[in-house]
């Protein structure tokens, strides 16, 4: 049978999608290894393994043509200078691409290819963001204490591939400076 069109909303100002088949909730645990300074990662660990990130979805077969959609909410803090992330990815079929739009917060996509190009794109209110086929890609919020929430899209069968960015993290990283958000290079990555 024919699947049949649907609708759902994303109601103000709780962002939680009217329709939801799965909720993912990453906590500071999920992200070992990634920040810059291990030391304080450890320590806050030590304390609370804190929620980090949520994600809602809304399933659809994981086949050419579908498109997957949710919300991804990421919450305010930092560990040492560097502010909460997602984990971020390649995606398993590198030639996808996705598109996000900001609802609310501030924040940044952190992308780079596997050549090396990079490209961090500030996020607020309104903006869409376009990530072409093999960007990997990580939100950031800068927010002092409001969620970074962004809805995207992208095709279902293109999967995720974690491990790339596990074994060194992305070549950008965002930290608190004195002057609001920096940009500056990764260390791990010389
Ligand atoms: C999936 C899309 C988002 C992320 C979400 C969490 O391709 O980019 O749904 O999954 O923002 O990030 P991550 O890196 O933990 O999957
Ligand atoms: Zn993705």
């Amino acid at each position: 049978m024919v699947d049949l069109p649907f609708t759902f909303t994303i109601p103000m100002p709780q962002v939680v999608p009217s329709r939801v088949d799965n909720h993912i909730e990453r906590r500071l645990s999920a992200l070992r290894g990634q920040f810059f300074d291990q030391e304080t990662y450890h320590k806050m660990l030590s304390v609370e393994d804190q929620l980090i990130y949520e994600v809602y979805e809304i399933k659809r077969p994981e086949v050419v043509g579908e498109l997957l959609m949710g919300i991804s909410i990421v919450h305010p803090g930092k560990v040492g200078r560097e502010f909460f992330m997602t984990k971020g990815h390649f995606h398993s079929v590198l030639e996808t691409s996705e598109v996000y739009y900001c609802l609310r917060g501030e924040g940044y996509m952190v992308m780079e290819t596997p050549e090396g190009d990079t490209s961090v794109e500030a996020l607020s209110p309104g903006k869409v963001l376009y990530v072409p086929p093999c960007w990997a890609h990580r939100s950031v919020c800068t927010s002092r204490q409001e969620d970074l929430v962004t809805f995207f899209a992208y095709p279902a069968n293109a999967g995720h591939d974690y491990g790339t960015i596990e074994r060194q993290g992305f070549r950008k990283l965002v930290l608190d400076g004195e002057n609001g958000p920096e940009i500056v290079d990764n260390p791990r990555c010389q």
